[in-house]
Order: structure tokens, then sequence, then C-alpha cells
């Protein structure tokens, strides 16, 4: 395949920031990529530059890649990796980095006339189940106890029924905050869910009854690394300050009088023994690392050997490149692990996280259920419609 034209432009993510999208020319035609922005980053990411430095950065490499013939995306992202040789990327940035990552990705599945999902996946594939979040608060409108509140399946008969339960639950989830939250006002968040400030237990008695109706279980991401002050994790709405082993008692005892099979982050990025001792007490729930990971492989051998969770959320931008997405998820699949292929807080209609998903067999993808998160669901309906044919 060779590149014809590589370009850049500003376009606008979810939270009304910018963000950059690339765009690949071929013979066989124009494909492109934009890219994601966290709002929580965790401090194992790659660095994100912002969109004026990136933009020189990609007319000092453009020629490194037009006029070249590409074959594999380890060519790609080896030449990325030469160009910029710091971990985290500093130098071209890990949205540059994953921009043109991408968009090679999508240019070679192209070329061999298949969509993404099906040039990744080797053999069978499976859809992932759904996680969506469903209310919550945090940064952009105030914070909550917890970061997010999520539905996701007990069983999955198709991506559509266990959608169609969440879609349910959420505006169900909306009636019950009307009754119990005397500040509810159907306000929604960077990923449109429900903003609510009631208390973590007040929260959990509404989404108990839903799940329950609609034969779901509950998921909470705690972001842990937002709530610890260097000293105790801090709950501004319970009023709650937690010592590290507190805090374990406290995530154990809520997944056993709630119906919760999924914790997210619930200690932050460096307490790898804490996620050992919650694992280990409340398996067979899901506990997974995602600031505590940030999709890079040397911290998940840390995990693998610490036995520190059975879960990893992936999100291609906090590495920077496909080859290093992908090698995170079969380190991952190889220990056992299960894998959550995640949105975040900044969306673009880029919807390339579906096709990775299905793509590299993760379990689960992570997801908003309202507002412009439907691009994610709606692609993910697509791909099952495709998978069953
Ligand atoms: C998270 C995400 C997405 P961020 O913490 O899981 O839901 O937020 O945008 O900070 O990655
Ligand atoms: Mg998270």
């Amino acid at each position: 395949m060779i590149v014809k034209n590589l370009r850049i432009r500003e376009v606008f993510a979810t939270t009304t920031e910018k963000t950059i999208e690339v765009e690949l020319e071929t013979k066989k035609g124009i494909v492109r990529s934009s890219i994601p922005i966290g709002t929580s980053r965790g401090k194992y990411e790659v660095k994100f530059l912002p969109v004026e430095n990136v933009i020189k950065k990609f007319l000092m490499i453009r020629r490194r890649f037009t006029g070249e013939e590409i074959r594999t995306q380890e060519e790609v992202d080896s030449l990325l990796r030469m160009i910029d040789k710091t971990q985290d990327l500093r130098e071209i940035g890990g949205n540059l980095a994953l921009a043109i990552s991408s968009v090679f990705l999508k240019a070679l599945a192209f070329e061999n006339d298949m969509e993404v999902f099906e040039f990744l996946s080797k053999g069978k594939t499976t859809i992932p189940k759904p996680i969506c979040n469903v209310a919550g608060g945090w940064k952009e409108s105030g914070k909550s106890d917890v970061q997010e509140y999520l539905f996701l399946p007990v069983h999955q008969k198709s991506f559509l029924d266990s959608v169609t339960k969440i879609a349910n639950a959420y505006r169900q989830t909306a009636s019950m905050l009307v009754q119990k939250d005397p500040n509810f006002a159907f306000s929604k968040n960077l990923e449109s869910a429900w903003v609510t400030k009631l208390d973590i237990e007040s929260t959990l008695k509404i989404l108990d009854r839903v799940a329950t109706e609609n034969l779901l279980k509950i998921g909470l991401d705690f972001a842990a690394s937002q709530l610890w002050n260097g000293n105790e994790y801090v709950y501004s709405n319970s009023g709650l300050k937690l010592s590290r082993t507190e805090q374990i008692s406290f995530v154990e005892d809520l997944t056993k009088r709630y119906p919760i099979s999924y914790v997210e982050d619930p200690f932050h990025e460096d307490d790898f023994v804490s996620f050992s001792t919650l694992t280990h007490r409340i398996e067979p729930r899901i506990v997974c690392g995602d600031d505590l990971y940030a999709t890079n492989l040397e911290r998940l051998k840390l995990g693998i050997r610490n036995k520190a969770s059975n879960g990893i959320v992936i999100k291609p931008s906090q590495v920077g490149t496909i080859s290093d997405t992908i090698k995170v998820v079969n380190e991952a699949k190889k220990n056992k692990m299960i894998t959550i292929m995640s949105h975040r807080s900044g969306e673009t209609e880029d919807t390339l996280i579906c096709h990775l998903a299905v793509g590299l067999g993760c379990e689960y993808v992570k997801f908003g259920i309202s507002g412009e998160r439907t691009v994610k669901i709606n692609e993910m309906l697509r791909i099952e419609e495709k998978l069953k044919k």
C-alpha cells in the first residue's frame, strides 16, 4: 500500500475541546482517524500534546510516511517508535502517534477489502458484552462519590438485547432519581450519564432495584486516584474518610450487599497490594485496573506478578500505538484476565474501539448509553449483524 497523502486537521471532541483527525489517502481511497480525550488521565499514560503542538510535529514527520510503501501495522508503529524514542511519546505526543497508527490500521483493512474487526480477528469471534455508564458526576459537574455507576448484563443473548435492557434501566434510573434526589434535574455529564450527588448508599439502593428488574448487574468505577489524598480516600458526598484497609473492607462490603459484579480502580494507581487483596476476597466479581495499568505492558506484567486484578481496561490512547494495544490485550488474555475496551470521557464519532474490541476478542466494551455515545453502540449492532451472517 503506497501512501499518497497524509493530512491532519483540528476537530472537536464531545467535551467541546479540540482534538486531531488524521486522514490517509491511498490508491484505494481515503480513511480517517480521530483521537479521544481523557478527563482523569492516569499518570502512567503516554503524553497528550496540545493540538497546536501536534500539528507542528505532524508537519515535521509527515514526509517519513508519504510516498512510502507500507505493508504491516508493525512497520508503521516501529517507525513511530523510531521517530520518538521516549517511552511516553512526549516528543510527538501519544495523540499524534495513535492518530497515525490507527489511520494505517484502517487503511490496511480497507486495502484488503475488510472491516477492521475482520482484519484483526483470527478465526471465530464473539461479540463483547456492554458495560455502560448510567450515573455519576465528577469534575465537570461536581463530584459524586463514585466517578461512574454502570450497568452490565448477567448473561448475554445478544448485544442488542443487553443494550436494550441497559437503555430501559437508564430511563428507569432517571424516574427513580426524580423521586429520591431533590437536586436531580435530568442533567447529564460528559458521558451522558445522569448527574446525581446522592451518596453512594442511596444511589446503590436505586440501582439495585433497577438492575434486578432488568436482569442486570451493577458496576462501579471509583477512579480512586481522584479520591486519594496521599493518606486516605475522601468521599465528599458521604463524608467518608477511609484508610487503605478501610477502603478494602468498604468496597468488599458494598459488593456483598448489592448486586455489584464489576469494580474498576477501587484503589489509587500505585497500590497493587490492595488490588490483590480485594480481588482475592471478592472473586469471581471483576476487579479491574484502568489508571492502574494505563494499557502499559510493563504495568500489566507487574499486576500479573502481584495477582493484582482479574480484569484490565484497555484504552489505546493511554499507550499510543495499535501494536502496543494488541500486545497488552494478548498478554492479558494469555493470563486469563478479562479485557474491557473502553471509550474516554471526551470522544469523537470514531468507532475504531468497537472494531478493536471485537477483532481482539475483548470480553467487554465500556461506553456511555446515551447522547453521542450511541455512535459506538450502533456500530456494535452493525458488527453483530455481520457476525451473524
Ligand atoms: C474512565 C474514563 C472513561 P477518562 O475513567 O474510565 O469512562 O474516563 O476519560 O478519564 O479516561
Ligand atoms: Mg476508569
